[in-house]
């Protein structure tokens, strides 16, 4: 720090009530702000970063295959250039980069983690719990400690007869208001993939299809049936794309990526199981942020973990093409 930077810090301490202001006006400096080494030293020397949810673990997948996975994932960026950022809340801090250990404690815990989304973390924070952060948080969270590529399973989006319930994934409006770029492999069809498409415009968020196809992907299946505004079929085009909202805008990229043809989900039998989870989920009474993970489980148990299998093979694919982007990215920008 030098002596400006120093008095500015000062300045912030001294007037600023508010830590949400803290974190935005200084970044990385905050005491409830837990950054890695490993992450820490690439934010330093401009190394390429993908920043990584944890609601997948803690609520998308069960144990022990969550905690295989997350390691898997981060291994996979690694191997691809880039260095990964596992974000979570650990008893009231936010951390970005976590030990295998804490990656573990999180994949353990499961629900008991708070499921965490941008509306939750005031609240999380003040308590001190733990808590594991959606796509909206970690986005938000990302975007404060200067990481631009995040990577991923699905996103929330807008759910089936939500023009009635009104519940629509945070996740959409944080793509609509903070510059990270999102690789994830669409969004499943326990949502109205039409809809999440219409309000992802009406959110200005950029969404393209990596690949020769312009078709959305519908998660499992490596086309929705929608067509995404856009397609871009080399990393270096991502890369680039994301360079320019970065410039001229402040929202949000989804950079969606098709299951890989011979990891498809047998579509038919996800299909049939994810609309007799549906029903399940209006019989039982489950609303709110209880809907996805409950969905998540169900569709897992109804295909004796056909789409399990199926969602792991998917997020090593975009770990890949997301830490090829956020190399080529750091090349645009070093
Ligand atoms: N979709 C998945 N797996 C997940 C999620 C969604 O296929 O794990 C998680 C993500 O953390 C996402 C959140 O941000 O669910 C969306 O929840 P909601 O619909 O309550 O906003
Ligand atoms: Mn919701």
């Amino acid at each position: 720090m030098n002596a400006q930077e120093i008095m500015k810090f000062f300045s912030i301490l001294h007037f600023e009530k508010s830590s949400w202001r803290y974190y935005n006006t200084s970044k990385r400096k905050h005491k409830d702000f837990e950054i890695s080494p490993e992450v820490a030293e690439a934010l330093k020397t401009r190394k390429p970063i993908v920043a990584l949810e944890s609601t997948i673990i803690s609520h998308g997948m069960p144990y022990p295959q969550n905690f295989e996975t997350a390691l898997a994932v981060e291994n996979i960026i690694r191997e691809h250039g880039s260095i990964p950022a596992t974000i979570a809340i650990l008893n009231g801090k936010i951390n970005v980069g976590l030990t295998p250990g804490n990656l573990e404690r999180l994949a353990k815990m499961g629900p008991q983690a708070i499921k965490t989304s941008r509306r939750d973390l005031a609240f999380v924070l003040s308590q001190g719990m733990t808590g594991a952060t959606t796509v909206a948080s970690t986005m938000l969270i990302a975007h404060m400690a200067g990481i631009k590529v995040f990577v991923t399973g699905g996103i929330g989006g807008v759910h089936r007869d939500g023009e009635n319930t009104m519940d629509v994934s945070a996740d959409l409006t944080e793509l609509g208001r903070t510059p990270v770029a999102v690789v994830c492999a669409g969004v499943k069809s326990i949502l109205d993939i039409e809809k999440t498409l219409e309000y992802l415009e009406t959110q200005g968020v950029a969404v393209v299809t990596f690949g020769e196809t312009k078709d959305f992907p519908g998660f499992f299946t490596s086309k929705s049936g929608f067509k995404s505004p856009s397609n871009l079929s080399s990393t270096l085009d991502c890369a680039k794309l994301i360079r320019n909202n970065k410039h001229d805008l402040n929202s949000g990229i989804l950079i969606a990526v098709p299951v890989p043809e011979n990891e498809a989900a047998e579509s038919q039998r996800i299909q049939s199981a994810i609309e007799e989870s549906l029903k399940g989920a209006i019989d039982k009474g489950i609303r709110g942020k209880e809907v996805t993970p409950y969905l998540l489980k169900k569709v897992n148990e109804m295909t004796q973990g056909g789409s399990l299998k199926s969602n792991i093979s998917l997020i090593k694919n975009n770990a890949k093409i997301g830490s090829q982007i956020a190399e080529r990215l750091s090349y645009l920008e070093n």
